[in-house]
């Protein structure tokens, strides 16, 4: 059996639940061919945590491609990342109260890395299932960031493609507020285009 892994965030800021997660979670043991399987796990938002939990699980599931998916708040769409930099400045403390402002997320490493995963291409797929989906051109400074670039950074040269996907809000997260959402069927359905286009295309379609 062959793996695709995905990750999404324990919940953070406050928040009681992270979408990330509750829609990774649903695709859990999804067979996405006959011998291709995902599984979800969860990351900790928590910057001197969430690397060595993500080396940990590259290495006991050996996947194939890698798409880690975190709640990205404003977000109104499916929005598929395109570069991941080597920053940390977080606006707001993580889960254990760390709140690393300008530093590197590997020290020496590159400025950034671009997503190795067909972007272009998977917006068309989400956008044909009826669903909003865009490239976005940061995926900003919090440990979103950081599991991102540490991902590509892990994973350069071995043939392993893999990137970042930012989710919105669940409806009920923003009840009284004007914040965008999306449905989590709705999330999960956008997510499960993506990776399925991701596995089957090896080449980017050129689309505006
Ligand atoms: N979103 C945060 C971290 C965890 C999550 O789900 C971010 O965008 O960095």
């Amino acid at each position: 059996m062959r793996t695709v892994l995905l990750t999404g965030f324990e919940p953070f800021d406050q928040d009681p639940i992270n979408p990330s997660w509750e829609a990774v979670k649903a695709l859990d043991q999804t067979l996405i061919k006959e011998d291709v399987r995902i599984v979800s796990r969860q990351l900790p938002c928590v910057f001197s945590q969430a690397p060595t939990r993500l080396l940990e699980l590259l290495v006991s599931f050996q996947p194939e491609l890698v798409i880690a998916v975190g709640l990205g708040p404003g977000r109104t769409d499916i929005s598929i990342e395109r570069v991941a930099i080597n920053l940390n400045d977080a606006r707001i403390p993580d889960n254990l109260g760390e709140q690393p402002i300008d530093t590197a997320v590997v020290v020496d490493g590159p400025a950034a890395y671009f997503t190795t995963l067909p972007i272009k291409a998977m917006v068309k797929a989400v956008r044909e299932a009826g669903i909003a989906a865009s490239v976005s051109q940061t995926a900003g400074t919090f440990v979103c960031n950081q599991v991102f670039y540490l991902l590509q950074h892990a994973l350069a040269g071995l043939g392993v493609r893999s990137g970042f996907i930012h989710v919105p809000f669940l409806p009920e997260q923003v009840v009284d507020s004007q914040r965008p959402s999306m449905a989590l069927d709705t999330m999960v359905a956008g997510l499960q285009a993506a990776v399925l286009t991701a596995w089957q295309t090896p080449v980017d379609a050129k689309e505006e």
